[in-house]
């Protein structure tokens, strides 16, 4: 045995090992224990960061555990390898997406093969490749047939300088990110899959995820937004309005209708459109320039939220469904088209935005709820009140409460045929089409005579050309006859192929079925296959995708059980969101009031006696720098430790250690140089004592009936170890707590006596649970350590520890030390322990010597098993 631990040397062997026998290769074993574990696959941006390596990390950490617990483990991973960067990479270096991804995608592989995951690449799966596509055509052309897919109008950013339509990233404060110009809302034909269909489902299935965080449920069933109110028609007031007919909003609170002063709907509403034709022409000018406004400045819903409230009067008016009252129709910005009807019953006194708008507009405010200090009419208005509460100045209905005035005026709605409870979601269909380049074809084919058509089985899949490079202007795809002429399905008359792409999110929705059976060219999985790993025992990736990709993932799940592809409901049976890694941040400020961001390798830091950082100055100049606080590792603070470096210089292993032993994983990580320095100092340690012992010869088997009572000791924080590291791994994933249990059992193996053979004996019982329980965390020198511990077989085919409860059995006893009968401490005796041996263990006993200091002592008094008095004076 080497005496340095060298960690190149050992994980090179460890993993050709892995390599040669296969170890991660999984199959379908009937009767055995499966356990399918996932983390996030990567986006192949070029490198791994300190975020995939944690995920990772985490993920292998599970697998190796639970593979030694028996279990059949699955372990795939993959590259959702479709999406925007390649095409901005593509532009910028003048390489085509497909290039520069299978390139990324090789490199990134080499570097998640130097950490040694317990990866079954066998089943690699990459998303930009037609076998894998095909499927999803083969879905959507499925799901189109059933209509579950359907085409309608969307609105999208369009840049009417460079004639493209954005993403909602490329808009930057309301224009396009390379031509500066001001960002339109157009409205183009695009596919959309019916999520709201499975709204309920999607929403009433969260409640049987226990393995879930509570946050993540939380903020799904929020997206979902399930809300049940009543759909309110207002009559046209014919005279104003020219036409007759009503106005439908939806509302959440009928029971403030009699609230209600005026009316207020979307830019794009049909109202608007009236008002448009009827108001004399220097209003309607006015009123057009504010709908121009409100179309611009694109799509994204937070935005629409936060800003300012602004609106114009139509000179409309509807009719109160109830009082017959004519209220003002109102064209206002906070009202969105596609929710609800695209319009709103304003009830200022009640609705926060409401009150905003009419406290700028001089609208009348109502009160039509009691509020809790019981005013009937709280002026000077300062505030909506949103609470529930008894009905006032609302006639036949007052002294309702709200339940009680949601199904009156139900009734007195249904009477007019003006309105009905109904249940709504704030969930929207899922707009999948993308006018992109790299991305999966959508495989439609337009034809004049028959429609869309999908694209028939046969003629799948609908191949993405490989070599095209993106100049940024629309997509290139819209521009390649090659691509898109060809023949109808239906009638064989020239036809035109659809040439936008699909929504990236779509191929993260499947890709963890299709691990089932990566190859398999007779479907999008094989049901066997599927039904045999799926639903996955622990999914594991970044808060960042709690919501979008996890609805999705759970959509598709559901229609693929619908499908008849597979038999479960949901994919991912647990979820660990694992935290962010967070490092320092330095910046100087620049003349221009920006900031300079520096690299912490770049800085050198001075720090208080407590550890804190005092002072910064940058290597190079020496001159100070200031100190920006912790961050989220990012490019743009410049806070970024690259993992391969700190692979490089300490190998996997270590890197492995501090990840996982900094914090628990759901907890941000903080990056610290000495953190991975004392790493690799435990990582030594268990070197050398291993070292020290197998150089010895090894040992006889341990005679566990025969042990010293000190002996033990030493057996029992053996199995201590294996109980705190099984509990905290097993149970809660507190990998940090379970290394450092097993740092506290070196401490003793390393004190504990190392000559008669017994004590050997109990060194190689405790050095072999070292081994085992590092081995999920640390797996190369776990690996080296095993076969140096004389074992046969590897350590990836070994069980881990078990608990020995004899071995907890404590004989000894707990005694209180008094000194002069006031409590200063504890003893630890042995059981059989005479009264001498308390007595002289007491004297010397640090906290006697304290509160003994400058007196003699002139009794002790030992009650047996009890307590230690001593008196001095
Ligand atoms: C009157 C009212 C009175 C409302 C009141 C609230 C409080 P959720 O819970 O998200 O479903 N609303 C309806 N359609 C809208 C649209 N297209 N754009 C903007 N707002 C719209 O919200 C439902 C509430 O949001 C509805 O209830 C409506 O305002 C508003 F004291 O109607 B409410
Ligand atoms: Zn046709």
């Amino acid at each position: 045995m080497h005496e340095q631990y060298q960690p190149r040397e050992i994980e090179a062997a460890a993993q050709s090992h892995w390599d040669t026998q296969k170890s991660f290769v999984v199959n379908e074993q009937p009767g055995k224990d499966t356990f399918y574990c996932l983390s996030m696959f990567p986006y192949p941006s070029g490198k791994l960061h300190m975020g995939h390596v944690r995920n990772y990390t985490i993920g292998d950490v599970i697998a190796r555990y639970q593979r030694m617990q028996g279990k059949n483990v699955l372990q795939p991973m993959g590259w959702d390898a479709f999406g925007m960067p390649a095409e901005n990479a593509a532009m910028k270096n003048k390489v085509a997406p497909a290039k520069w991804t299978y390139e990324n995608i090789d490199y990134m592989k080499t570097q998640l093969k130097s950490l040694g995951l317990a990866v079954d690449w066998t089943r690699e799966v990459t998303t930009c490749k037609p076998d894998y596509y095909r499927w999803e055509q083969w879905l959507f052309t499925r799901l189109y047939q059933k209509g579950v897919i359907y085409r309608k109008n969307g609105s999208v950013n369009w840049d009417p300088v460079d004639q493209t339509v954005l993403a909602n990233e490329q808009v930057i404060d309301g224009r396009g990110w390379r031509s500066g110009a001001l960002i339109e809302k157009r409205e183009i034909p695009m596919y959309y899959f019916k999520i709201t269909a499975y709204a309920d489902e999607l929403l009433s299935s969260l409640d049987d995820l226990d393995g879930w965080p509570e946050q993540v449920k939380t903020m799904q069933r929020n997206w979902i937004g399930k809300s049940r109110g009543m759909e309110v028609s207002f009559p046209y007031d014919v005279a104003s309005i020219g036409e007759a007919g009503s106005m439908k909003v939806f509302t959440t609170r009928p029971d403030t209708l009699l609230g209600a002063t005026y009316v207020a709907v979307a830019a794009e509403h049909h109202l608007a459109s009236v008002a448009l034709a009827r108001l004399p022409s220097d209003k309607a000018a006015e009123l057009q320039a504010f709908i121009d406004e409100c179309k611009r400045g694109g799509v994204a819903e937070a935005d629409i939220a936060t800003q300012e409230k602004k609106g114009l009067p139509t000179g409309l008016f509807v009719e109160h469904p109830l009082t017959g009252e004519k209220l003002p129709v109102w064209v206002a910005n906070y009202v969105l088209i596609h929710y609800g009807d695209g319009a709103v019953m304003a009830v200022p006194a009640h609705d926060e935005r409401d009150f905003e708008f009419a406290h700028k507009y001089q609208l009348p405010i109502k009160a039509v709820v009691r509020t809790t200090a019981g005013d009937e009419t709280p002026a000077p208005w300062q505030d909506a009140y949103g609470e529930h509460g008894q009905l006032i100045n609302s006639g036949e209905f007052d002294g309702l409460d709200f339940e009680g005035a949601f199904d009156a005026i139900e009734v007195a709605l249904q009477k007019k045929s003006l309105g009905q409870a109904r249940t709504q979601f704030r969930l929207r269909d899922w707009g999948i089409s993308r006018q992109r380049y790299w991305g999966c074809p959508i495989p439609i084919i337009h034809c004049d005579n028959c429609g869309d058509v999908p694209v028939p089985e046969d003629q799948l899949p609908v191949v993405l050309p490989e070599d095209v490079v993106p100049d940024g202007a629309g997509s290139p795809l819209a521009r390649m006859p090659e691509f898109y002429e060809c023949s109808c399905p239906k009638c064989g008359n020239p036809a035109k192929r659809e040439t936008d792409t699909m929504d990236t999110f779509v191929e993260s929705s499947w890709y963890f079925a299709r691990y089932a059976s990566p190859q398999y060219t007779g479907g999008m999985v094989d049901p066997a296959a599927a039904n045999h790993w799926l639903p996955v025992d622990q999914y594991i990736g970044g808060i960042e995708h709690a919501i979008l990709h996890l609805l999705y993932a759970r959509f598709f799940h559901k229609l693929m059980r619908d499908e008849g592809l597979l038999d479960s409901d949901e994919p991912f049976k647990n979820l660990l969101t694992q935290g962010m890694v967070v490092a320092d941040t330095y910046f100087r400020v620049l003349e221009n009031g920006g900031k300079d961001w520096f690299n912490p390798a770049d800085v050198e830091i001075e720090r208080d006696a407590k550890g804190k950082v005092i002072a910064a100055k940058l290597k190079i100049d020496g001159q100070p720098v200031e100190i920006g606080g912790t961050e989220k590792m990012s490019k743009s603070k410049n806070n970024g430790v690259d993992p391969q470096a700190m692979i490089d210089a300490y190998g996997a292993d270590t890197c492995r250690l501090f990840m996982m032993f900094a914090s628990p994983p759901d907890m941000s990580l903080e990056w610290s140089d000495s953190g991975v320095e004392g790493g690799s100092r435990f990582l030594r340690r268990v070197w050398r004592l291993t070292q020290t012992h197998v150089n010895a010869g090894l040992p006889q088997a341990l005679d566990k009936n025969t042990l010293s009572d000190a002996q033990r000791e030493v057996r029992r924080a053996i199995h201590l170890a294996i109980k705190q590291a099984s509990q905290d791994i097993g149970q809660h994933h507190k990998f940090n707590t379970a290394i450092a249990a097993v740092m506290t059992l070196m401490n003793v193996l390393e004190k504990a006596p190392q000559q008669a053979e017994q004590d050997r004996a109990l060194l190689q019982e405790g050095l072999e649970t070292v081994a085992l329980l590092l081995a999920p965390i640390t797996p190369h020198i776990s690996h080296q350590l095993w076969s140096e511990l004389g074992q046969h077989g590897a350590i990836i085919d070994a069980r881990w520890p078990q608990l020995d409860e004899s071995a907890l059995v404590q004989d000894s006893l707990t005694l209180v030390i008094q000194v002069n009968g006031k409590l200063r401490g504890q003893l630890e005796m042995p059981a059989s322990a005479s009264r001498e041996e308390v007595e002289t263990a007491a004297r010397s006993n640090e906290n006697v010597l304290r509160f003994t200091e400058g007196l003699a002592i002139r009794k002790v008094i030992v009650v047996p098993g009890k307590l230690v008095n001593i008196v001095a004076n």
